[in-house]
């Protein structure tokens, strides 16, 4: 199977994380969104990735429609088979999924007070679901569901940027800390972007533009304050 994508793209990370989690091989083609391939236009109804083109080439879109089919398809379902829990399952990963743009137009935000307002609709999303959480691993107990999948975009981009700038998305809520941290050891995350992700979000995400890159740059300033060779300019020394 051949999953389209767009290297920074959260949608997608969320179906090459289930994929991960499962160890199910595929094969991934990247595309430059701002210059769609017409074989791509041709294929993806809404012209956006994620699409999935399985084996039989069927091609499926939609993360949410992609993430249950190849839960299904692929090895033991890690969705419950009690269909209130399904359901119930399906809503808190909308919650996730229904945010990814939240988070990606708050880490945009080229200054403090859109930053801050952008961030509070991304809060309400956490605070919502550090209440489902309990005091397992993840999001049910220690194995992994459908629920973690859904969320871990979210989560991972959070760890990053306040890796890079110091500011923490998720700082009034324990539990998800928890569970961000629970996530991202179990190495799903990174395996389910590419080598260059990180640098390729942060030149996105955190470019001098935007308020984060500044806080991230005076951060990196900071750290590399006693080498001769690094400016609080010159994000590389703080890769
Ligand atoms: N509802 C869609 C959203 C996918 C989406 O927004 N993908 C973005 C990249 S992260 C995209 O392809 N944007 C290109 C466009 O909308 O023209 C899904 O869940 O798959």
């Amino acid at each position: 199977m051949k999953i389209v994508s767009f290297k920074i793209c959260p949608f997608v990370q969320r179906v090459t994380a289930l994929l991960e989690a499962k160890g199910v091989d595929y094969d991934i083609e990247y595309i430059d969104l701002s210059n769609k391939p017409q074989w791509f236009l041709e294929i993806s109804p809404n012209g956006q990735v994620p699409i999935l083109i399985t084996d039989d080439n069927q091609v499926l879109f939609e993360s949410d429609a992609i993430v249950e089919y190849l839960d299904e398809v692929t090895g033991m379902p890690i969705a419950s088979d009690n269909p209130v829990k399904k359901a119930r399952d399906r809503a808190w990963s909308y919650l996730a999924s229904k945010h990814y743009l939240v988070q990606c137009s708050a880490q945009r935000s080229s200054d403090e007070p859109t930053l801050a307002e952008r961030a509070q609709k991304l809060a309400k999303a956490f605070g919502k679901i550090e209440t489902r959480l309990g005091e397992g691993r993840y999001a049910d107990g220690d194995r992994l569901g459908p629920i973690d999948i859904a969320w871990l975009p979210l989560l991972h981009r959070a760890a990053i940027v306040e890796g890079r700038s110091g500011y923490d998305f998720v700082k009034e809520f324990p539990k998800v800390k928890r569970w961000q941290q629970n996530l991202l050891a179990s190495g799903i995350a990174d395996r389910s972007v590419s080598e260059d992700f990180e640098d390729r979000f942060s030149a996105f995400y955190l470019a001098e533009s935007t308020y984060l890159g500044q806080l991230a740059r005076e951060k990196c300033g900071k750290v590399c304050n006693d080498s001769p060779e690094c400016t609080a300019e010159d994000m590389a020394c703080c890769a």
